[in-house]
Parts: structure tokens; C-alpha cells; sequence
């Protein structure tokens, strides 16, 4: 306890505040009696020592564990390996078959493994030493977020459980081309390769990998996962480009039950075939299914919404573009939505219910407690910068455009599914005046992540490296959440009085919209480089695009505002060859450039 508490007074190390925490965990709320108990464990023979600080998550003592254990193996002849082998994986075993039987949840399964890497990354000198081949994993798995894709939350996540559970993982990062991901899978005998992607352009590049594994004749599983991916899209686009096993992957806590079966003798065959009847019915079901008709493009447009022009937001009080260098970080914590970041653990349940949540409070606890100092340390320390930019712009709407003083034109789609006789085929310029009006725009984006990131990955704390970047995705939500609000009020001016809680922030009972590129209301990404163009580009946003348009920093979000009270979110949903043939013509690009852009709302 003096070590601990000298540590984070001197600063001596950089993870002093997270074992000091743990260690507090051990007295809390405790009478002397029952820290005796809490300490009980200490007593143990070190095989169930080592289990326990794996089960608990608690790191306060595995290297001296894991050293008397390694000390004790040799003196019975035995090798360094062989206690990762033995009493550690025997551990992470009992931790897996507790996540699978759904007795413990994601954070804690990240806990456990940080503990298992600093007992891993004990021994290795030692197994180095010994110059032997280091433990046989289960199998080695290739894994990559695919090219012009930034996102890793997720595939990090994946990478920790698939570890936890004995599998060698081998990471290349963010933002990999398809040559980078084969050639290692090649040069270093992986038995599977796992994609992750975040948005829509990722879906192509998945399917290229696909293409190349197969062009090169390669056999291997091929995993795919991430919030952008489905079941449906594996089926129809990429299961068919690859003729080796092609897995969807829903989430982490289904990663090992795949791994396994694709790695197991017995069951694997079983296993594929099975996948592959499935995503069989998948195409089938798709093509005998009668899909909801489509309007002509003219006809959608006569079905336009009729905003009623008369009730159109003032002009800005400040219009033009202003750049926030460094909004304050305390300030943004207050506007977290906490839902999505307990979501991202998977942890299902509605903040702040889920506390009390009967089956997941216990660990969502924990988890909020964590966020809560690490949180604490992020403002104090500004480890982070937010950065934002807001422009408003004169405009009027020519048909499905808007068209802005400067000449710029912002193409939108209009729903085409022909709906009831009373309802619109909404499409975004129908929220702007044809005789003259205004629209916003904003990126905000979170900068700073990298050193942290690198600290925590150093220390071998994938546990605090997802929780840092799960907070500092909130801090960019906030951000976007903040900035829209201080527009309404202050910038724009249209609603100067308004006064809602964090709540009805989320619950979005303002008036006014910021959709952003990608999202269903303007699934094209690639007007992006024109809302950066209008912001000031990299220099006047900080942030830039990478080929498949996803935005650095990671946290980042961008958008466009409409002010009109009528205004609202819709999904474009399927489009005609009509209007893709429209839509290019009027955005300046090819029919093929625009199909690729669009290939998900494509009929
Ligand atoms: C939170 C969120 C964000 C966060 C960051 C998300 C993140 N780091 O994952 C922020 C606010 C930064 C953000 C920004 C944007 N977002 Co967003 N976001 C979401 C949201 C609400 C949840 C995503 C999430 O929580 N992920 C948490 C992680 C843990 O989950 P995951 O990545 O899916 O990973 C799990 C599984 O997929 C699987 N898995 C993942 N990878 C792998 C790999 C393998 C091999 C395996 C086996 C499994 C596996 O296991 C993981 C753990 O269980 C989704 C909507 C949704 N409900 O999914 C939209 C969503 C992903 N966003 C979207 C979009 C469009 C954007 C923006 C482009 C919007 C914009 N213009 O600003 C930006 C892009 C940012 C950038 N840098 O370019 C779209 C993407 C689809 C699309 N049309 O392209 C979505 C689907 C929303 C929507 N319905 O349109 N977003």
C-alpha cells in the first residue's frame, strides 16, 4: 500500500493511479475483518493466486506471482513457457468460460487480459533466454481495419478476447491495403484474417481483400466485423468474391466460438458448411423478395416535403466561419451521452438505469468509475485538445441542391420508396428556401489521442487504451452536441432562449438538424472534401481524409445544420438508376465514381 501510494505521489510510474485504484478496491468499505479476508487470497498457493488476480482483473501483485511461480517451475526443471501454458492459461481459461456462460462481461474480460499481458510480458526475457519457441498459440490471426478506414475500438476489443482465449494475434492497425494484410498472412503462417471497418467505402475495400485472397488462391477464413458490416452484406458481396470460408462476425463475445470452430478438426467443416447455407438463404431470400417499389425520380420530387417557407430561420448573427481552438474539456464532459460508450462494452441497458441494471450494473459500475478517473485526469491534464469549426452560409435550394453564394453546390438524394398518399419523399434541399436561406456546416474533431494511446500500449493496458479512446469518442459526440447548441443560441441566434437539459439535448428536442455525410439522410461520403472546402480544409478544421473520406482524429464528426423547425432526420434508403445517373450529373462526377460512393442505397 506505502508502494502504491508513494508511486503515484512521486509519479513514478505512468500506470500509479490505476493500481492504486485497484488496490483501494481490495479495502473498500471494509471493517479490519473483512480486509483480513480481502487479503485472504494473498495466503493461497501461487497456481490460485495467479487465477484469482485473472478472474478479479487486479494486477497489484502478478509480477511477483507470475516470478515465484516462473522461480518454482525451474526449480522443478521446469521452462518459462510452460507457466503461461499452465497456470496462467488455466486462468484466462476459467475467465473465458465465464464470459461465455455470461457470468462476466466485456470489462472485466479487458481487465483480466492486461494482467495476463504484464504476467506475458514478465516471462519473455526469460523465454528469450532460453532462446525456445514461445507458446503455441491456438492459432494466429491477421488483423487489420481496412485502407481509408481509421477505426479500432472494435477490432481491438476482438484482438484482446481472441488473446485472452490463446489466440496469437497479430495487429497491422488502421488504414492497411489489401497487399499489406496478405503478404503477412503469408510470411507468417496465420491461419485467419479478420477485416473491421466503420463505414460504408470500407465495404468495397472488404470486398477487395476478398478479390485478392482469391486471385492469390489462398484458403484461409476470413472474418469480417465492425459497426458498418452485416450478415447481409457478407453474403451477397463478399462471400461470393472469395471461395474460402467467409465468416460475419456480429460482436467479441462471438470472436472465440468462430475462431474455434474454424481452428477445430472435428467441427470446422460442420461449422462452414453451415455458414455457407446460411448466407445461401440470405441470397436467396433477396432475390425472391419483393422489394418495396420505387418512384420515378420527377414523381419523388412532385412527393417533395412542403416546408412552409414562411416559418425559415433568421440570418445568422455571426454568419461566416469561426474556428474554436480549445474548447474546454470540462465543459464538454457535462453533455455526454453515456448510453453508446456502455453499448461499446457491450453492456446493453439505458444510462444511468444500467448502474442499477440487476444482471450488468455490477460491472457497469466499475466500468463508469473507471471512465469517472480517467475522465477526471483527461480534463485535468488536458491530455486532449477538441477543436472545431462552424460556418454559415448564404444559399438557396434549385431543385435537390443547394446552391451557396460562393457558388458551391451540395447535392442531396431524395427517398424514392413509394410510400403512403400522405407522406413526403424527403430529401434535404426541401429544408431550404428556393427564394434565399442559410446553412451551416462543422467538423469537430478530438486531438491528442496518440501519446496517451502509445503510453497505454507500451504498458501493455489495452483495458485503459479502449477506455481512453471510447471517452475521447464521447468527447467528440459532446463536442458536435455543444457546438450545434451554442450555433442555435449564439452564433445563428434562432434559438436564443432555448434551455434544455443534458437529457432532452440527447433526446434532440431542439429545433434544427446536423446531419452528417454517411449518416442515412446523406449517405454520401465523398461530399466531405466540399464541407471541408467550405470550413477552410485541413488548415481551418485540423482534420483530414483519408482516400475512403473517414476523418483524422479518429473522434471526429462533421455535418451540415438546417434551422428550419421542420426540419428532420429520415433514411434516403434505396435509390433508382435515375437518380444515381441524376446525382452525378449534378455532383460532376461519373455514373461509376457515384455508384461506387452509393452502392449501398443502389436499387
Ligand atoms: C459511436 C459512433 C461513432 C463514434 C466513434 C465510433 C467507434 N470508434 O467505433 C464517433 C462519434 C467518433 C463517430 C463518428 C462517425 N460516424 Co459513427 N457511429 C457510432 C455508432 C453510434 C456506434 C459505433 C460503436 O459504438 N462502436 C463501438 C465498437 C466497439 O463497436 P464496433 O466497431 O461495431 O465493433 C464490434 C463489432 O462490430 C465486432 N468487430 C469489429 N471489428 C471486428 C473485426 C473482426 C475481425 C471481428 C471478428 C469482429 C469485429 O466486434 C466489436 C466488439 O463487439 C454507430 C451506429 C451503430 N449503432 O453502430 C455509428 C456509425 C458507425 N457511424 C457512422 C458514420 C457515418 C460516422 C461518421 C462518418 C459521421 C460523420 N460524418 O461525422 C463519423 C466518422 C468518423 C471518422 N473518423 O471518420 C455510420 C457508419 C455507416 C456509414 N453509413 O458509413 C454508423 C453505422 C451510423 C449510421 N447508422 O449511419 N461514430
Amino acid at each position: 500500500m506505502r508502494d502504491a501510494c508513494e508511486d503515484v505521489i512521486l509519479c513514478r510510474r505512468p500506470d500509479a493511479t490505476e493500481r492504486l485504484i485497484a488496490l483501494a478496491e481490495s479495502y473498500k468499505g471494509k471493517s479490519p475483518d473483512q480486509e483480513q479476508a480481502a487479503q485472504e487470497w494473498r495466503g493461497w498457493a501461487v497456481e490460485k493466486r495467479l487465477e484469482y488476480a485473472l478472474v478479479k482483473g487486479m494486477d497489484a501483485y502478478i509480477v511477483a506471482d507470475t516470478e515465484e511461480m516462473r522461480a518454482s517451475t525451474a526449480e522443478r526443471g521446469g521452462r518459462p513457457i510452460g507457466v503461461i501454458e499452465g497456470p496462467l492459461m488455466d486462468g484466462m481459461n476459467v475467465v473465458g468460460d465465464l464470459f461465455g456462460s455470461g457470468k462476466m462481461f466485456l470489462p472485466q474480460v479487458v481487465k483480466s487480459a492486461r494482467v495476463m499481458k504484464k504476467a506475458v510480458a514478465h516471462l519473455v526475457p526469460f523465454i528469450e533466454a532460453e532462446k525456445k519457441a514461445g507458446a503455441r498459440p491456438k492459432g494466429r490471426i491477421v488483423m487489420a481495419t481496412v485502407k481509408g478506414d481509421v477505426h479500432d475500438i472494435g477490432k481491438n476489443i476482438v484482438g484482446v478476447v481472441l488473446q485472452c482465449n490463446g489466440y496469437e494475434v497479430i495487429d497491422l492497425g488502421v488504414m492497411v491495403p489489401w497487399s499489406k494484410i496478405l503478404d503477412t498472412a503469408r510470411e507468417q503462417h496465420a491461419d485467419m484474417i479478420g477485416l473491421s471497418g466503420l463505414i460504408t467505402p470500407s465495404l468495397d475495400e472488404m470486398v477487395t481483400v476478398a478479390e485478392e485472397m482469391q486471385r492469390a488462391d489462398m484458403c484461409l477464413p476470413l472474418l469480417i466485423g465492425g459497426a458498418t458490416t452485416s450478415k447481409v452484406h457478407t453474403a451477397l458481396r463478399i462471400d461470393p468474391a472469395y471461395s474460402g470460408p467467409v465468416i460475419h462476425v456480429l460482436d467479441a463475445s462471438r470472436a472465440v466460438g468462430v475462431a474455434s470452430k474454424l481452428l477445430s478438426d472435428t467441427l470446422r467443416d460442420e461449422f462452414v458448411e453451415q455458414t455457407a447455407c446460411e448466407y445461401d438463404t440470405v441470397r436467396e431470400a433477396r432475390a425472391g423478395k419483393t422489394k418495396s417499389e420505387l418512384l420515378p425520380l420527377a414523381e419523388a420530387r412532385e412527393k417533395g416535403f412542403a416546408a412552409d417557407m414562411a416559418d425559415k430561420a433568421p440570418p445568422p448573427r455571426e454568419p461566416g466561419v469561426r474556428v474554436f481552438h480549445e474548447w474546454p474539456l470540462a465543459d464538454l464532459r457535462e453533455c455526454f451521452d453515456w448510453t453508446p460508450f456502455f453499448r461499446a462494452w457491450e453492456l446493453a441497458g439505458t444510462f444511468p438505469s444500467i448502474l442499477e441494471d440487476e444482471v450488468v450494473g455490477e460491472s457497469a459500475r466499475s466500468l463508469y468509475a473507471d471512465a469517472q478517473a480517467m475522465l477526471d485526469r483527461i480534463v485535468t491534464e488536458e491530455w486532449l485538445v477538441a477543436k472545431g469549426t462552424c460556418g454559415l452560409w448564404p444559399c438557396r435550394r434549385e431543385g435537390d441542391d443547394v446552391v451557396l453564394e460562393n457558388g458551391t453546390r451540395l447535392p442531396f438524394l431524395r427517398q424514392q420508396v413509394k410510400k403512403s398518399r400522405d407522406r413526403a419523399n424527403f430529401c434535404l434541399a426541401d429544408f431550404i428556401d428556393p427564394a434565399g436561406d442559410w446553412i451551416g456546416g462543422f467538423a469537430v474533431g478530438i486531438h491528442g489521442i496518440e501519446p496517451h494511446s502509445e503510453r497505454f500500449k507500451a504498458a501493455s493496458d489495452d483495458y485503459s487504451d479502449i477506455l481512453f479512446k471510447a471517452l475521447a469518442d464521447r468527447f467528440a459526440e459532446a463536442f458536435a452536441e455543444r457546438l450545434h447548441q451554442h450555433v442555435r443560441t449564439t452564433v445563428w441566434g434562432y434559438a436564443e432562449g432555448e434551455q434544455l437539459t443534458n437529457e432532452a439535448l440527447i433526446r434532440e428536442q431542439y429545433r434544427g438538424i446536423r446531419p452528417a455525410p454517411g449518416y442515412p439522410a446523406c449517405p454520401d461520403h465523398s461530399l466531405k472534401p466540399l464541407l471541408f472546402d467550405l470550413l477552410g480544409g485541413e488548415a481551418g478544421t485540423g482534420i483530414s481524409l483519408t482516400e475512403s473520406f473517414a476523418m483524422l482524429p479518429a473522434s471526429a464528426v462533421s455535418g451540415f445544420y438546417f434551422a428550419h423547425p421542420d426540419s428532420q432526420y429520415f433514411g434516403v434508403a434505396r435509390i433508382g438508376r435515375d437518380q444515381l445517373e441524376d446525382y452525378a450529373a449534378r455532383r460532376g462526377v461519373t455514373v461509376e465514381a457515384a455508384e461506387r460512393w452509393l452502392r449501398p442505397n443502389l436499387d
